[in-house]
């Protein structure tokens, strides 16, 4: 008994140590300085992978233009090459082979076949058997322009944006997210690789001095502690040509923003070691990702709007208490009716708990009928005169002509109360970026992404008010607005 019992702590130690050192891969990233001669900057190339082979890495990381770095636009449009079939990357991908090893490599000078003019800077990354697995090409183009100074970089004069942020690659060393030197500047790249999730980022690069003092290390690490990835960031270093140095400090950054390696001021590489359990428990013991609400922090959901989704300073909004007094039931929920602000025979109009628009208000049966065609024909006459005189009264409320009025009729059409309902949205002119983005905002505004709505309930109180101000300016609406003897509650 007591040798099984011994034999199966062997086994489990030996599991334990077998996935821990699954979990652990090298690494090499490496630092050097291209110049106009593709043959040396190859030769360059493969020493350093020679050298990292043997220190058993299973992948090594090149700089931008580890192919070439030219003095003029004319050479850099010359030397170019396409990335199938070009000389250039063919032997990179027989290097990979030779050395067993995985190729992260770029930004490349990829020609392109329909445009002389112009380039792709294009990172590549090659499998261990010589297969090229992934491509990115180049998205946010460096300028910068300092006539004083007679500094000049406009790459955008050269290089065509890439179109696509691409997928991560799975690679032995984790998830690759792709991008190329400036592209740290776009935390949202960054984060959109880390949703599609990456576990390392790339930035190959060659970065200016002057910046690289103030900013590289700085930025490497943001990128890495926000989004709980390795940064792997390999770099020229050093003097091109008489125009053009290069900051050198390639990096190796962990999940915490640790520098696990720093390639200083000389071309060569360094090893560092990356271990996925350790970026796994990262992730679990601070889940910033599951903590982010996309509808509010994202930059696209802020593009929606003119103006900011809540006004400065409001607060974290209190939810609304259940409804201490009488209130009518809209499918499963309760409505108080100090929220409602106009009843009829058959239906009643009350005030929003989360607003698309200001003035958003509803308008339902009193019955709790699901469906349109669940109202009787009373029920639908009296809905829909309802609703023409809610609008009237909510365009004069706002000081607007217009509403948009929506019934989201069954679950695909995204109701979500079941018991029918017409939406009713003041309108004023560029209050959205494209007009009918009030249907992408209607969709989210009450929709839950975990245990988070997409947004913030308004209070109770807020409610109230609004629908006590809304029956005032129904009393002072002139009387030949239709308004039948209000039934107030
Ligand atoms: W649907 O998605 O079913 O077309 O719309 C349901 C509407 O009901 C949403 O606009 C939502 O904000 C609103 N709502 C949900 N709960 C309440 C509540 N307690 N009081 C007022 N409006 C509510």
């Amino acid at each position: 008994m007591k040798t099984f019992l011994l034999l199966k702590q062997c086994k489990h130690q030996l599991i334990r140590h077998f996935s821990e050192a699954m979990s652990k891969q090298r690494i090499a990233v490496c630092q050097m300085t291209s110049v106009a001669d593709k043959a040396a900057n190859l030769e360059c190339v493969s020493q350093l992978i020679s050298n990292a082979a043997k220190e058993d890495v299973k992948m090594v990381f090149f700089p931008e233009a580890c192919d070439y770095i030219c003095d003029n636009n004319q050479d850099t449009l010359k030397f170019a090459e396409p990335i199938v079939g070009g000389s250039t990357v063919d032997s990179y991908r027989q290097l990979a082979v030779k050395h067993n090893v995985w190729l992260s490599m770029g930004g490349l000078h990829e020609q392109i076949k329909e445009d002389p003019n112009r380039i792709f800077n294009t990172h590549i990354i090659i499998n261990n058997t010589g297969d090229i697995v992934q491509q990115y090409r180049k998205r946010l183009h460096f300028d910068k322009q300092i006539p004083e100074r007679n500094v000049r970089l406009k790459e955008i004069d050269l290089c065509s944006p890439g179109r696509h942020i691409v997928a991560p690659v799975d690679s032995p060393v984790g998830k690759i997210g792709m991008a190329i030197c400036y592209d740290m500047r776009c935390p949202e790249l960054s984060t959109a690789l880390t949703v599609l999730r990456a576990q390392l980022l790339t930035f190959p690069s060659a970065f200016t001095q002057a910046t690289s003092k103030a900013h590289w290390h700085n930025i490497l690490r943001a990128r890495a502690i926000e989004n709980q990835c390795y940064v792997i960031a390999a770099a020229q270093v050093g003097t091109h040509n008489t125009k053009r140095r290069s900051y050198g400090h390639a990096l190796c950054v962990d999940p915490w923003g640790r520098v696990l390696a720093d390639c200083g001021e000389e071309t060569g590489y360094r090893v560092a070691e990356l271990d996925l359990a350790q970026l796994d428990d990262v992730r679990r013991n601070m889940p910033v990702f599951s903590h982010r609400r996309n509808a509010v922090h994202s930059l696209y959901a802020l593009s929606l709007r003119t103006e900011s989704l809540e006004p400065a300073g409001a607060g974290a909004p209190v939810p609304p208490p259940k409804p201490p007094g009488p209130s009518r039931q809209f499918g499963h929920l309760q409505i108080p009716d100090t929220c409602v602000f106009y009843t009829s025979d058959l239906t009643y109009a009350f005030v929003n708990i989360r607003c698309v628009t200001p003035g958003h208000v509803l308008v339902a049966p009193w019955r709790c009928a699901e469906r349109n065609e669940d109202l009787t024909d009373e029920e639908a006459r009296d809905f829909y005169a309802t609703i023409r005189l809610v609008q009237k009264l909510m365009e004069k409320v706002h000081n607007t002509e217009s509403c948009t009025m929506t019934i989201q009729d069954g679950p695909d059409a995204g109701q979500t109360v079941k018991h029918i309902h017409c939406h009713i949205m003041p309108r004023k002119k560029g209050d959205f970026i494209q007009n009918d983005l009030i249907y992408l905002e209607l969709t989210k505004h009450d929709q839950f992404q975990s245990s988070h709505p997409a947004k913030p309930p308004r209070s109770f109180q807020e409610m109230e008010a609004e629908a006590a101000s809304l029956r005032e300016s129904l009393l002072t609406l002139d009387t030949n607005s239709g308004f039948r003897n209000l039934n107030l509650p």
